[in-house]
């Protein structure tokens, strides 16, 4: 069941939307599924997680004997199954591991992750004050360290920390090493949220204790869901007028379908909020004395929340009983299970995805927050409970499983790049293997050798130099040119990672800076957003000249902008944003194109023959296939064809936006001895897809957008009214005891302006976000009208 809607989550593409106005992201699936694999340590079944690829070894320049010897070693280490490292592991790398826990913080907009983060830094020490986000002292929060975050009270960049927690347990003090990543909230950032739920771990998914879950939330589930990550639950803002965290154990299980039960329940509410009862061990938690720093448990639960608390266990002993088989017999005895076994029965299903264990308090009033750091220790997996599986291309892509060790060779991947005053920062995360400093790596898509000459934990915006990285951690690296999503290895096991998938762009606009000797500062700042957010996009159109930048949705591209003129001092002009649509072709059509120029000098000739039919493999991708026999067009031309193909998709002839699911076919042509040139060649496939398109059909087509909008209940009529307006197509609805949530397909382009609509009609009470889900051809009069502006802007353009 659970393997069934992992697959079933990954495959839906999406864009995100926010309630302010429409923002978005486009997520398409490009993580291949797979039967259920066995486990390392504990019972989880992954699907559709953490690919590796196995490739041809490569043997640095060594030869003989020690290339021999070499080779016997990564044959060994590949034939190493997880179960035999395990055995051999060491009590201390045992102990090591099991003391690691690598989360990510994921939720709605505003939530308090930042706030919450914050928090755990101070109680574990890694800062000495807490500052607010948009705290009275203008500092900021630790995790937000962008001046624009500061400013905004927003995040936009996940940002890396580390910290050591030291939990008591059975009396005894135990340090558990946690990296934590915090990501933004808010839709057009939500890249962000994929890339560190690729690597995580677990995360801890926080709620509002007023709203419960929310439009984001649903988003948040699905990416976690996506990636398999095990998660707790945290209801914040417990200290809020309205604060019921009821609501959102009630919205879990309801709306996220995720089975949850509390394991906490607060004493008191709002402004009385003081602490929890811990319903495993039936003892009250209290954080008190400056900043919560002091937590006294009490062995007793105050009477007025006694009974609501016994109600409650029981209610998390049958929840439980429904996922775990230890505590259904139990159960089913009719005994009462120990605080040990509910314990161990927490992290079992937790870490098999059957279950989120639910804790509350409040970030900003210092509640309740050490509680959540112990649970990440009790139910979040280590490393080893993880598995990661490879793909072994050696032995006809068969599963291969990567093992935490620190003694195996080294496997990591590039995950994110960011570039600061330093150099460029790569944060890797360690499969297997020691990342040691002043080693050598090798990038297996670039097949290059590259030294690491520094690395680093980060510590938000700071950076701590380390001399070693062990097995299942997180770091980033110095000096290291390459992309998101590289496999490193240590050449002697070359793993290669299945390449990171990235959202396409939704919104685009046209700019430029507004004094042409910015023109290299931009271009600097434009190549640095370009390789660090890899759903940031530049086109350089050089027919118009114009420069168009495309993103997840206004703020995304806003916000760029906005770093252009902070950081690199480039004042631009921008266009209108557009939506960004996509031209296709619905039949076959043949062509048979001559190019032929003869402009004194030398000539260009070039004759291609074949035909252009909408893509059969995929109709989001674009195909080029030689078919020629006989020499008519010689080899090394036919590449130059493939590029012109590339080319005339990248600008489409109907809006100049990008083709997707052509194939173009060659089998034909003729060649002259002197003008044919790679460039004739080049330019002929491109006219001749460009003459061919009308032909085959041509279309525009539109982003259809999941959208997910939630509002009290009174306001359903109201919502379906502006959504009938909008032509939506209602997916699903869902009607709670007190608000509605309502899901539906609807273009994106008939989304602009929603978000101030959706306030008018629910009293600002309603909010939405949306996903992408499909292009669809548009609808005619539309289509009609786009070509119609484009034809005229170049008209205009030309006069
Ligand atoms: N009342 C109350 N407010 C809180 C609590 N935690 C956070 N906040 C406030 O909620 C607002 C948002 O907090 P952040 O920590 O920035 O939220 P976030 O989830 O990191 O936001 P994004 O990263 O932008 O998605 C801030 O004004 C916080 O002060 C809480 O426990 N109680
Ligand atoms: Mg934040």
């Amino acid at each position: 069941m659970r393997a069934q809607r992992a697959v079933a989550a990954l495959n839906d593409g999406r864009v995100l939307g926010s309630r302010c106005s429409a923002r978005f992201l486009t997520i398409r699936p490009t993580i291949p599924s797979s039967s259920p694999a066995p486990m390392i340590a504990a019972p989880v079944q992954i699907d559709g997680r953490r690919y590796f690829n196995l490739s041809r070894p490569r043997f640095a320049a060594v030869s003989g004997a020690a290339s021999a010897a070499l080779r016997k070693a990564a044959e060994d280490a590949a034939n190493l199954t997880p179960e035999a490292v395990a055995a051999k592991m060491s009590p201390e790398e045992k102990l090591r591991l099991s003391r690691v826990r690598n989360i990510g913080i994921a939720a709605h907009i505003d939530s308090g992750k930042t706030t919450v983060t914050e928090r755990v830094l101070f109680y574990t020490g890694r800062i000495k004050q807490i500052h607010e986000v948009r705290g009275k002292d203008g500092v900021g929060s630790k995790m937000d360290s962008m001046e624009l975050e500061r400013e905004k009270g927003i995040t936009i960049q996940s940002a890396a920390t580390f910290c050591d927690w030291k939990k008591v347990e059975d009396g005894e003090e135990k340090t558990y090493h946690i990296n934590l990543i915090d990501t933004p909230g808010h839709i057009d950032f939500t890249i962000e949220v994929e890339r560190a739920l690729r690597v995580l771990d677990g995360a801890v998914m926080i709620l509002c204790a007023v709203s419960g879950v929310q439009s984001q939330t649903i988003t948040v589930d699905r990416q976690m869901k996506r990636y398999n990550i095990p998660r707790l639950s945290f209801v914040n803002k417990m200290d809020r007028m309205g604060a019921n965290p009821w609501k959102a154990v009630e919205q879990i299980n309801s709306k996220l379908k995720f089975p949850a039960a509390a394991i906490q329940v607060p004493i008191g509410l709002e402004d009385q909020h003081k602490g929890v009862v811990d319903l495993i061990h039936m003892r009250s938690i209290y954080t008190e004395g400056p900043r919560g720093i002091q937590v006294r448990v009490e062995d007793k639960v105050p009477e007025d929340v006694r009974e609501l608390a016994e109600k409650k266990r029981q209610e998390l002993i049958e929840k439980l009983a429904d996922v775990d088989d230890e505590i259904a017999e139990i159960f089913l005895d009719e005994r009462t299970p120990t605080p040990e076994q509910i314990k161990a029965a927490i992290r079992r299903a937790t870490i098999a995805l059957k279950f989120t264990p639910v804790m509350m308090g409040s970030a900003l009033a210092d509640k309740s927050i050490q509680p959540m750091l112990d649970a990440v220790c009790d139910y979040l997996p280590q490393p080893s409970d993880i598995e990661n599986v490879a793909l072994d291309k050696s032995k006809g892509e068969a599963q291969t499983k990567l093992v935490p060790y620190n003694s195996l060779p080294f496997v990591g991947l590039a995950f994110k790049l960011e570039e600061n005053n330093y150099g460029q920062l790569t944060y890797i995360r360690v499969y297997q293997g020691t990342l040691r400093k002043g080693t050598y790596l090798f990038n297996s898509r670039t097949d290059k050798k590259v030294r690491i000459p520094r690395i680093v934990r980060m510590h938000s915006n700071e950076l701590e130099d380390v001399s070693e990285i062990g097995a299942g951690e997180i770091c980033a690296v110095f000096g290291v040119d390459c992309a998101s999503g590289d496999t490193f290895t240590d050449g002697n096991l070359p793993y290669t990672m299945t390449s990171m998938f990235v959202p396409d762009a939704v919104m685009s606009l046209s700019i430029k800076p507004k004094k042409t000797t910015d023109a290299d500062n931009f271009s600097k700042a434009m190549n640095r957003f370009q390789r660090e957010d890899p759903t940031f996009r530049l086109f350089v159109d050089d027919e118009s000249e114009e420069t168009i930048i495309s993103g997840m949705g206004e703020l995304h591209l806003e916000i760029y902008i906005e770093r252009l003129r902070r950081e690199y001092k480039v004042e631009c002009v921008t266009g209108q944003p557009r939506v960004a649509y996509r031209e296709t072709i619905v039949q076959r059509a043949d062509f048979d194109y001559l190019l032929r120029r003869q402009t004194g000098g030398p000539g260009d000739f070039a004759r291609v023959g074949g035909w252009i039919e909408p893509n059969p493999e995929n109709s989001e991708a674009n195909a080029f296939e030689n078919q020629v026999t006989g020499g008519s067009i010689p080899d090394k031309y036919i590449s130059a064809c493939g590029k012109g193909f590339e080319i005339a998709c990248e600008k489409g002839p109907l809006l100049g936006h990008k083709v997707i699911g052509a194939r173009m076919v060659v089998n034909d042509g003729a060649t002259h001895v002197t003008d044919s040139s790679d460039f004739a060649f080049n330019l002929a496939a491109q006219m001749a897809f460009r003459k061919t398109f009308p032909e085959a059909g041509g279309q525009v087509l539109e982003p259809l957008m999941k959208t997910t909008i939630m509002a009290p209940n009174e306001f359903q009529g109201n919502i379906l009214m502006l959504m009938n307006k909008r032509n939506a197509t209602i997916v699903d609805t869902e009607i709670g005891s007190e608000d509605f949530t309502l899901i539906a397909d609807v273009s994106l382009n008939a989304m602009f302006g929603f978000s101030t609509q959706l306030r008018a009609a629910t009293q600002g009470k309603g909010e939405f976000s949306m996903e992408f889900s499909h292009y669809a051809p548009a609808a005619p009069h539309l289509q009609r009208e786009l070509i119609a502006k484009y034809q005229a802007e170049l008209e205009a353009k030309r006069k």
